[in-house]
Order: C-alpha cells, then sequence, then structure tokens
C-alpha cells in the first residue's frame, strides 16, 4: 500500500459548487445517479475522481455519453473534458453485502451511511476529500418498507411515485466536504422536541431509534437541548438549519458521527433508561450527543483542508465537550476521566510503533488516525491554549477563527494563528506541539533558600530519543505552593499567569520565587496543565500532604494516584511476598472516610487505584504477574484498612433513584465498597444477591463486578441470572459480555471461546466484539498475557477473521499486540510470532498492514 505524506498536500484540481445525488434503494442493486458541474482550476482536458467497489452504468458529459475513461479499483480518470463541465455518473452499490460498515450500508435493515474519512467513494465517484466543499440536494427513493427516507439539511419535497415507491428531497444549504454526507432509510420511532435558538428560531429536533426503544431516546434528547443552549452561552455559536436528526443504529464502527443535520449514532450512544443503562452510560451519552452537535461549528462550519488536520476539528470539539461536561457536573471528575485516558491510552500510544503527533505526516489507512493522540492529546494541546490565554482570549481566538473561516477547509495552522493574533500573543513556538508527537518528560528539583527566603524550581523538559528533530515546546506549568498546614502559599513571580501558570520555553529554565516564609510543598503540573510526565522526588510524606490540603480536588486524587504507584512499584522491587500499605497512606485513607468529601463520586475515585496500563507505563519490562498480584494486594489492603467504613456506608445510605449528581455519587460509593467489601467478606452474600436483583442497572452491574471480580461464589449463579433477564437486550448483554471477559480465573478463554456460540454474539457487530474480545485484551493483562500463549491466540485468530469484512474493526482490537516489544523475552516471541502469522494473511488490509508493519519493523 502507498503511504501518503502531509508535505506533498495538492489542492483540488476541479471545483465543484453543488451536487445533485438521486438513490434508488435496494439491498442488492441500489442506482446512484450523480450530476454536478466541475470547473478546473488550471487548464486540463482530465479529471481524476475517487471511487471504490462501484459498478459505473453510465457516464455523460454534458449530457452525451461518454466513453473515453478508465476505471482502476479506486478511480476513474475521464479524458477528453473541457475547463468546465457537467457530469452525470450512475454508478450501482449493494449495500447488503457492505461489512465493512464504510460508505452505504444495512444495519439489521435500515440504511445508513458512514463516509468519514473515506466512505463517500464507495458510494459514487467524486472528489472524497475534504477540501471540496458543495452544497447537496438529495433525493432518496425508497419502498413502502422504508417509512424514513433522510439526508442532511431541509426536506423541501416528497411525494409517491407510480411504481409504489415513495421519495424525499433533501437540501442541505450548507457548503459541506463529501464525509459529511449521510443518508438514512428506515422504519423507526421517533422522539421529536424542539429549540428556540438566542435569536428566536425554531429548531425542529428528531431522535430515531429502533421500533420499540422510544422510551430509551429521551436522555439522548435533554442532553441535545442542554448542548445547544451551553454552545450558545459558552461560545456564542447557534445552531443554523430548522431540523437536527439524530438516528440510532446497531451496527457502527465508531460512537456516532457527525454528519451535518443528520447525526449517525452507534445505538449504544443513544439508548438509556435506568433499569438498562449506568450513570456512567448516561454520562458518556450526554457527552457524545454534545460533542456531535459541538462538530456543527468546529469540524462542519469550519472544516480540515486534508486529513493531516484532523485535530483541526476533533482534539478542538473533545476540549468543547470536555468543557460542556465540567461546566453541568464536576470538573474535577471530567479532569479525571480525560487524564485517565491520556495516562492509560495515549502515553502507551506515544511510546510505542504507531506513535505519530497530533498532526500525523505520513498516513497509510486514515481511519488508522482517529486515535486518543489526535483526540485526547489533541484535546490536551488545546487545553494549554485556553491555558495561556485565559477563557477571554480563547474566546476572542474562536470568534477570529469564524470570522476568517466559515466555510473554509482549513489547517491547524489557521486555528493557533487566530489565537495568536486574536490575543497579541506568540504562538509560533507553541505550534511545535502539532509536529512532534512523544510524551516529554519534565524532571524537577527545587530548592529553598532560608537566608533570602526564596524558592527555586528548576524544570528539564527531556523528550523521547525516537524522533529525531526534537524541539523544546512552549509548555504551560501550573503550580501551587503549600505551607506546613496546608495553606496556599501567595507567589509572584514576574512571568506568571493568574498567579498559578509558569511558562517553559527552553530546555531548562529557573524559576525563583521570593518572600516565600518557610519551605513548602510544592503542586507541580497541577490538573494536568500539559500531557508530560514529571519527574519529582516526592516523599510520602508530601504526596500525603497535597493529597489533603491541595485546592484542587483533581490534585487531591493524583497524589493519592502518585501514592498507590509508589507502594505498588516498592512492593513489586522488593519481590516479597507480604504487601504492608505506609501507615501514612493508611492513616490518609481512613482520614477521607471520617471527613468525607461534599462529593462522593470524588471519594470513589479517591480510593479506586491505578489501572495495570497506567502503572505498567513507567517500566521498561512489564513485569505482569508481579504487577497484577500487587494491584490485588493493594486492593485487599484498601479493603481491610477500609472495612468498618465501607460496611457503614454501604449499608447505612440510601440514594433516592434519580439520575441527580447526588444519586449517582452515592450509587458510585456503595458500588466501590461492595468492590471492596467483596473482597474480604463473606457476609456480603447477601448484599451482593440483593444488589443483583435491583432493577437499577449502576447497581446490579455494581454486584456483578464485585462478585466476578472477588470470585466469590455467588458469580456463576448471578451471571446466569442476568443472561436469562436480559439476553432479549444486546445493548445490555455487552455489559455482560464485557464482564465475561474480565474475568481474571483461568477459566476465562474458555468461556470466551463458549460464548462465541451464544445466540446474542455475532462478530458482525463492532459493540459486541469490543465488549467481548476488546475488553479481554485491554482490561484483563492477567488472562490475556497468559504465558501459554492462549490470550493471544484467541486476539489474533478474531483479527484474522474480521480482516476482511471489517478491517477498520479488525484493526482497532489490534492495539494491546503494539506495544510486544515491553514486555518479557516470552511472551515477546509469542506475541511477535502472532502479528507475523497475522501479516502473511492473504488481502491483509492497509488498515492491518500499517500497524503490523509499524510494530514488527
Ligand atoms: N468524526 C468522527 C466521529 C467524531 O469524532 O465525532
Ligand atoms: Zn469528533
Amino acid at each position: 500500500p502507498q503511504a501518503k505524506f502531509l508535505k506533498d498536500y495538492q489542492p483540488p484540481s476541479h471545483q465543484v459548487d453543488h451536487i445533485d445525488l438521486k438513490f434508488d434503494l435496494s439491498p442488492q442493486k441500489t442506482v446512484v445517479t450523480a450530476n454536478y458541474r466541475l470547473t478546473a482550476k488550471n487548464q486540463t482536458s482530465t479529471v481524476v475522481l475517487d471511487g471504490v467497489e462501484l459498478k459505473l452504468l453510465s457516464l455523460k458529459v454534458n449530457g452525451e455519453v461518454h466513453t473515453d475513461y478508465q476505471v482502476t479499483d479506486t478511480q476513474l480518470k475521464i479524458n477528453d473534458i473541457p475547463d468546465t463541465f457537467e457530469l452525470e455518473v450512475q454508478t450501482e452499490i449493494a449495500p447488503e453485502l457492505n461489512t465493512s460498515l464504510e460508505g452505504l450500508y444495512l444495519s439489521d435493515g435500515a440504511y445508513c451511511t458512514q463516509c468519514e474519512a473515506e466512505g463517500f467513494r464507495k458510494i459514487t465517484y467524486f472528489f472524497d476529500r475534504p477540501d471540496v466543499l458543495a452544497t447537496y440536494t438529495v433525493t432518496v427513493i425508497g419502498d413502502s418498507s422504508l417509512p424514513y427516507l433522510l439526508s442532511n439539511g431541509n426536506k423541501v419535497d416528497s411525494g409517491q411515485l407510480e411504481n409504489g415507491k415513495h421519495f424525499v428531497t433533501w437540501e442541505d444549504p450548507f457548503k459541506k466536504p463529501s464525509y459529511l454526507f449521510a443518508l438514512v432509510a428506515g422504519e423507526f420511532d421517533l422522539l421529536e422536541d424542539g429549540f428556540k435558538t438566542k435569536s428566536g428560531r425554531d429548531v425542529k429536533l428528531q431522535i430515531f431509534v429502533d421500533k420499540g426503544n422510544l422510551s430509551k431516546a429521551p436522555h439522548a434528547m435533554e442532553s441535545l437541548k442542554k448542548a445547544m443552549k451551553w454552545d450558545e452561552e459558552r461560545f456564542d455559536l447557534e445552531y443554523d438549519l430548522d431540523i437536527y436528526m439524530i438516528v440510532a443504529v446497531d451496527f457502527f464502527n465508531m460512537g456516532a458521527m457527525e454528519n451535518k443535520g443528520l447525526n449517525v449514532f452507534n445505538s449504544a450512544c443513544v439508548l438509556a433508561n435506568q433499569e438498562t443503562a449506568t450513570d456512567r452510560d448516561y454520562h458518556i451519552i450526554e457527552s457524545i450527543v454534545g460533542h456531535e452537535y459541538f462538530h456543527n461549528w468546529t469540524g462542519n462550519r469550519v472544516t480540515c483542508r486534508d486529513w493531516f488536520q484532523l485535530s483541526l476539528k476533533e482534539g478542538l470539539t473533545v476540549f468543547r465537550d470536555q468543557e460542556f461536561s465540567s461546566d453541568l457536573g464536576s470538573r474535577a471528575l471530567n479532569r479525571i476521566d480525560a487524564v485517565n485516558a491520556i495516562k492509560t491510552h495515549q502515553f502507551a500510544e506515544d511510546a510505542g510503533p504507531m506513535a505519530h503527533p497530533i498532526r500525523p505526516e505520513k498516513v497509510i489507512e486514515m481511519n488508522n488516525f482517529y486515535t486518543v493522540t489526535v483526540y485526547n492529546k489533541g484535546a490536551e494541546v488545546i487545553r494549554m491554549m485556553h491555558t495561556l490565554l485565559g477563557e477571554q482570549g480563547f474566546q476572542k481566538g474562536m470568534q477570529l477563527y469564524f470570522d476568517r473561516h466559515d466555510g473554509q477547509a482549513v489547517t491547524c495552522d489557521d486555528f493557533v494563528n487566530a489565537m495568536a493574533d486574536a490575543t497579541g500573543t506568540d504562538l509560533s513556538q507553541f505550534k511545535l506541539w502539532y509536529s512532534q508527537s512523544g510524551t516529554p518528560k519534565l524532571k524537577v528539583t527545587t530548592q529553598y533558600n532560608v537566608d533570602q527566603k526564596q524558592f527555586q524550581i528548576e524544570i528539564e523538559q527531556l523528550h523521547a530519543a525516537q524522533d529525531p528533530v526534537q524541539l523544546p515546546l512552549h509548555i504551560p506549568i501550573a503550580i501551587e505552593l503549600l505551607d506546613a498546614d496546608g495553606e496556599r502559599v501567595e507567589v509572584t513571580h514576574p512571568e506568571m499567569r493568574d498567579g498559578r501558570v509558569i511558562e517553559l520555553k527552553d530546555v531548562k529554565q529557573r524559576f525563583v520565587f521570593e518572600q516565600i516564609n518557610e519551605a513548602p510543598i510544592p503542586v507541580l503540573l497541577e490538573d494536568f496543565s500539559a500531557p508530560c510526565t514529571l519527574e519529582f522526588d516526592y516523599t510520602t510524606t508530601q504526596l500525603c500532604h497535597i493529597s489533603k490540603f491541595a485546592s484542587s480536588d483533581y490534585v487531591r486524587w493524583e497524589a493519592l494516584q502518585q501514592l498507590y504507584t509508589q507502594q505498588i512499584r516498592a512492593h513489586v522491587e522488593s519481590g516479597a511476598d507480604k504487601f504492608e500499605i505506609s501507615s501514612d497512606l493508611s492513616e490518609v485513607l481512613k482520614n477521607l472516610f471520617e471527613n468525607k468529601p461534599e462529593d462522593l463520586a470524588i471519594l470513589a475515585e479517591y480510593i479506586t487505584v491505578p489501572n495495570f496500563d497506567s502503572l505498567s507505563a513507567s517500566y521498561e519490562q512489564v513485569p505482569v504477574e508481579a504487577l497484577c498480584k500487587a494491584i490485588d494486594s493493594l486492593e485487599l489492603q484498601i479493603a481491610q484498612i477500609l472495612k468498618v467504613h465501607l460496611t457503614a456506608f454501604y449499608f447505612g445510605t440510601q440514594d433516592s433513584g434519580s439520575i441527580s449528581a447526588g444519586d449517582v455519587a452515592i450509587r458510585a460509593l456503595k458500588n466501590k465498597s461492595l468492590y471492596y467489601l467483596a473482597l474480604i467478606d463473606e457476609d456480603v452474600s447477601e448484599a451482593l444477591g440483593k444488589q443483583a436483583d435491583s432493577t437499577n442497572m449502576t447497581y446490579k452491574l455494581g454486584a456483578l463486578r464485585s462478585a466476578i471480580n472477588a470470585n466469590h461464589n455467588l458469580a456463576d449463579e448471578l451471571m446466569s441470572n442476568f443472561d436469562k433477564q436480559w439476553n432479549h437486550d444486546l445493548l445490555v448483554m455487552d455489559k455482560w459480555f464485557a464482564l465475561q471477559a474480565s474475568n481474571k480465573s483461568d477459566t476465562c478463554i474458555d468461556t470466551i471461546l463458549s460464548l462465541f456460540d451464544h445466540p446474542c454474539f455475532d462478530k458482525s457487530n463492532p459493540n459486541r466484539v469490543r465488549a467481548l474480545v476488546g475488553t479481554f485484551a485491554r482490561a484483563n493483562p492477567k488472562q490475556f498475557h497468559r504465558e501459554d500463549g492462549t490470550g493471544y491466540k484467541l486476539l489474533a485468530d478474531l483479527i484474522s477473521e474480521l480482516n476482511q469484512p471489517n478491517p477498520q474493526n479488525a484493526s482497532r482490537i489490534i492495539t494491546p499486540f503494539l506495544s510486544f516489544k515491553r514486555f518479557d523475552e516470552q511472551r515477546q516471541s509469542l506475541m511477535r510470532a502472532q502479528l507475523e502469522r497475522l501479516s502473511r494473511i492473504e488481502n491483509l488490509s492497509d488498515d492491518l498492514f500499517e500497524k503490523i508493519d509499524k510494530a514488527l519493523n
């Protein structure tokens, strides 16, 4: 396969202002007729259009049949054409046979499309690239089994046809690239509502769900209205069409897609009621509905010039959805979530063979770059700009960005330039965040001078050697100094922003703070102000101090995470059998319950130990068994230390069954309590059984997770009851599959193999695959990394099976193999053997080729 390079970007050869599309739908023979005028930008007599897996039925130039053309697997080259001409191209496609879930396909009988990044070329011949912007008129023709025929924009015509079919015509007045095109046709239940924009326009809101699921749509609708209001209030951005539609489908490779006016969602990211969805699901739905809505401005109105610029819209829109969730809920909890994503997944990506800057420079298969780096590190880069410019400056930058670029396809540089110009800030060095990959390490030393009452912080930025040119980055470092009583020490420094942010620009810099009366305890990189790792020798006492007194709840959580990490590392290094947690930490833990924070959900996070992936990041060679064992031992000790407190809380607290933040927090802490109690206390059987019978899914799942994790003798029975109760609801069964896959006991792999035959399991559905095999490989290190290699074989077998039908899904679940070089020799060779085996598959997809090739070479 051919790699594409950012440096080779060329503007499109032609301009297309408008495209007319007609779809005559049929499962095996959908006929697509496209009409559009092409105008050459430079003199030429040929044009090359993208098109894949299309049957060309006819081609006309200016109304005349044209025969001078060549078709390849990926392109149509038309020769002998004038500078400006009308093209009519008719193609035939077979949605029913399209298992890749890209282009037009059938999801459980409903037609739907997924065109980002390059799926439109599976629909018709066109310039399938984001910098060709056109208005669309789309006519969809279907039979009576498809009552709803949807596309982007406003409905302008509809009617019956003589052959018993009917049609609907849609017009999208906003210019868009082909990746934002969408079509949906099927039978649905419909939830309708409305929103009045701040300028007084009425927008119709519609959510389409599978028949029978209407009662699970209101939460998504409420989320949509909240998102529309929030974007008006915080970003002064108003919706622009008369209608906003969301359709939930069961077969979908991603979470959701922001097609203009017609979002297509994975049903898992729409449907919720308390019986079927957890509090976490509710939160994720709100955030994804928001994310797709926010794309209307950051992505759709202003889009990307080319796919290397993906972070232009994704980093920015993730930042916006994080802010939405934080403004509506708990800022600290949302920050914990965001940082966990970086520390658990992005740091690993940066350290592995697929490391890339947030603006990649070389791509074989674009679908491989919808990554935590582009999305989540991209959002951190936007957040750093927000930190450097402040909310007001950032909003001025956004305003200028839209003033300059509304209706255009632009680059990440254009975005940063708008931020810089609007605020008069020099962001030239800051732009390096877009071109350098890898996780910078901040090495910090401090010194206190009693006589001069000076406190010095010296910071050095270190970069991984993997990239040849690593220049020093512009890094905002937020700090807080605490005195011995835990009070915040007010500091002034000539170069400090808002009394908390210093800016590191050189390789090494020293910051001197005057008038400091005693040696303070520094909080460094407060609230994770930059996506870096920190090297500073905190003592246990200092971390305990920070965990009690830091003004940010996030920082307290972070200090506890570091304490747990220190304890685990020390235990792994000692090789001792017995693991005893430090008495300081033990006191801190008890104190957390004796002086509970107001937000009980934060308390649940405080007592959650770091996961295997984030712990393994700091090892050159990951000590699998020792780490798994140490995590288990630490949890056991926490359970013992907090037994009385957890018991009192668990049995003495009731929620009132709502989805308010207070009730969500109670359920989170009760679940965490039961999780720990199940590890040490046989008496929780009754509680486990009772909670598993709850009609609230958060409780129900919490009970099952606790039972499975503790290998409790009730686990099998509870799991079997759940299966019987819920096997009619596949989204609920995904939770059950994921629980089965996370079982640490040695029977796990056999269970998974037998579950491939479970009536609810279906390898062609990405949600099922992710729940069962994705969870196993990502979240069950003990069984996945078994020394006999059966865990690796299980994953590789499935990847091999999915390679042809759904390359995108196959490529997504291969991630755990990519860091194989970080394991011991035996595991390395077992994983390498599986990767080599995969590399020899006949018709290996570009998606898999790109990752396997990078991993092995
Ligand atoms: N654009 C792909 C899905 C999303 O990020 O919203
Ligand atoms: Zn997005």
